[in-house]
């Protein structure tokens, strides 16, 4: 191999993302970022675009949380990368390692009034691990190389790299590409020690495991520990499915008697945030987590693990305990949730409610099927009414709950599994953020099934608004909206339905459909998902 490479900065930033194992861009037009395309055009390297940059975003997210590595996003200078501020957001909040190269007005005239010129850095700065401008055309390989090692250390996350005009048309020679080996950070083997004799020496010990455990490929070495020590496991966010559901270990209905009930709660790859009640628990907690910087502040916990997960869970794995008498209590509890679902999932209302939705759905989700959430109440349904059989396959947005990420997180679905079912489930509210890129969708042929809960409000916000001041304002939103017309007008399909025996068929189309199709299924406005609040 050549020990130099050279060529114009899109050809060296390109080398260089090909070394850590990118394959594509997502993006959305603008002359600054032109070499990029320049490099990825003459290489045959896919360029997917969209019609909102945060949806180029959310698609690179997708990808780096499916296939556990970089996802990139190409944003024009100014507003294409503010438009992408909340995607960016959201990777951080969700620790994807996502990569933003940015445009940037010329550096030569700085200062002078040059279009879209804005200093990117102090607005992407807090929610990025890395972010930088290149100095010089020959230092963008080993920007991009710095940005993406900092996007995959543990504890992941987004980086930022901005190139100035001149600096990204220039050409110049650099280094030939090698991509940095990320080590594995060692927990302290005490703090392992004192986790293991406390899970062993506990008579009701609970496992919650979340999207780190699957980001840091810990999935067997979960199941391996669980196993060995007897306790059974909830899951949260890209760690649901890392037991499968038939797993005598895996519990997800018994949450509320298995934590007020726990002695000892075990959260692993996941921080002690609202989902877990902050991590206020009458037990011991052990949190167990991929980076020291994640252990939370707010909570004394017994002890706090830090290090690759991997290698932690592998350790908890020698030790062997039986809880036989607790899991057994907790089946029942389990057991007699999934009753009550049942029942909900098959409830012939008119209007429809939205479990039955779900019912349906889980009679034609094959089980490699990745779903996507993208909405309030809607989503939280299918987060308690789905139970994803693989983990990795769950896509919601994350703690940061930002709206919007639907089209973008089902281009980057469809994208790395191009022959499985891609399935969004949206509010008719969060629909209105990224339906036009159901354009996108449709011209470059990723057909995905986009199931709409049409309660026509804003759910979450209706609901508890009325129940605080007795009304409600800037909650409603058209009834009975055709956005199986909006994704018809744009190239796909798609039908209204308003009956629940009809929801199945409608599915069935769906899915046979070569295009994206829209299931727009009118439900309840009186439905409301029970919940406190999420607020404080
Ligand atoms: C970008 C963004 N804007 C606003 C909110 C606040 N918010 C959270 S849920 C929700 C309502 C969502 O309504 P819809 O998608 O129709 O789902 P529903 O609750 O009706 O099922 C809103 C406005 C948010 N989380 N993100
Ligand atoms: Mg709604």
């Amino acid at each position: 191999m050549a020990d130099s490479i050279e060529g114009h900065g899109g050809e060296l930033a390109l080398a260089m993302l090909r070394a850590y194992g990118v394959t594509e861009m997502f993006t959305l037009s603008g002359g600054h970022v032109f070499p990029l395309y320049d490099a990825a055009h003459k290489a045959g390297f896919p360029i997917f675009d969209v019609r909102h940059e945060q949806s180029a975003v959310f698609a690179a997210e997708a990808v780096a949380k499916l296939q556990r590595r970089p996802g990139l996003a190409v944003l024009t200078a100014g507003p294409g990368v503010t438009n992408g501020i909340s995607g960016l957001t959201s990777a951080f909040f969700n620790a994807s390692p996502v990569l933003v190269m940015g445009g940037r007005a010329p550096a030569f005239r700085w200062g002078s009034g040059s279009l879209q010129e804005i200093d990117h850095l102090p607005l992407v700065t807090p929610v990025t691990k890395y972010a930088a401008t290149a100095a010089d055309t020959a230092s963008i390989p080993g920007e991009v190389s710095a940005a993406l090692t900092a996007a995959l250390t543990p504890h992941r996350g987004p980086a930022f790299l901005d190139v100035p005009l001149e600096v990204l048309f220039s050409s110049d020679d650099a280094a030939a590409p090698v991509a940095n080996a990320i080590a594995p950070l060692e927990a302290d083997p005490d703090d392992v020690a004192k986790a293991a004799a406390l899970i062993a020496g506990a008579e009701r010990p609970v496992i919650i495991a979340g999207s780190d455990v699957w980001a840091g490929g810990a999935v067997d070495a979960l199941r391996a520990a669980a196993e060995a020590l007897g306790v059974p496991v909830f899951t949260n966010g890209m760690g649901r499915g890392a037991l499968p559901p038939g797993h005598p270990l895996a519990f997800a209905k018994a949450r509320r008697p298995a934590l007020s009930e726990a002695d000892v709660v075990v959260v692993i790859g996941t921080p002690l945030d609202f989902r877990l009640g902050f991590g206020e628990f009458d037990a011991q907690v052990v949190h167990i987590v991929d980076a020291p910087s994640q252990r939370a502040s707010h909570v004394s916990t017994a002890v706090s693990p830090a290090g690759d997960l991997v290698q932690i869970l592998t350790a908890l794995a020698q030790k062997n305990a039986d809880h036989a008498e607790w899991i057994a209590g907790l089946r029942t509890a389990e057991d007699a949730g999934k009753a009550r679902d049942a029942e909900a999932m098959a409830a012939e209302t008119d209007p429809i409610k939205p479990a039955r939705i779900y019912g349906e759905l889980r009679k034609v989700l094959a089980e490699d099927a990745v779903t996507i959430g993208d909405g309030g109440d809607f989503v939280s349904y299918a987060g308690r009414y789905l139970e994803p059989a693989r983990p990795g396959t769950w896509l919601d947005p994350g703690p940061y709950g930002c709206l919007g990420t639907g089209m973008g997180y089902a281009m980057g679905a469809r994208v790395t599994y191009p022959d499985q079912q891609v399935c969004v489930l949206m509010g008719d509210g969060a629909a209105g953020f990224s339906l036009m890129d159901v354009e996108s969708l449709v011209r470059q042929q990723l057909p995905v099934v986009i199931v709409v809960g049409n309660n026509g409000i804003w759910g979450l916000e209706k609901h508890p608004m009325q129940a605080m001041y007795g009304y409600d304002v800037a909650a409603d939103l058209q009834p009975g909206l055709r956005y199986d017309d909006v994704v018809r007008a744009l190239g796909g399909a798609g039908e209204t339905v308003e009956k629940p025996g009809e929801i199945g068929a409608a599915l069935d189309r769906a899915f046979a459909a070569h295009v994206p199709y829209l299931v727009n299924v009118l439900t309840d406005p009186a439905d409301a998902y029970p919940r406190s609040s999420n607020l404080a």
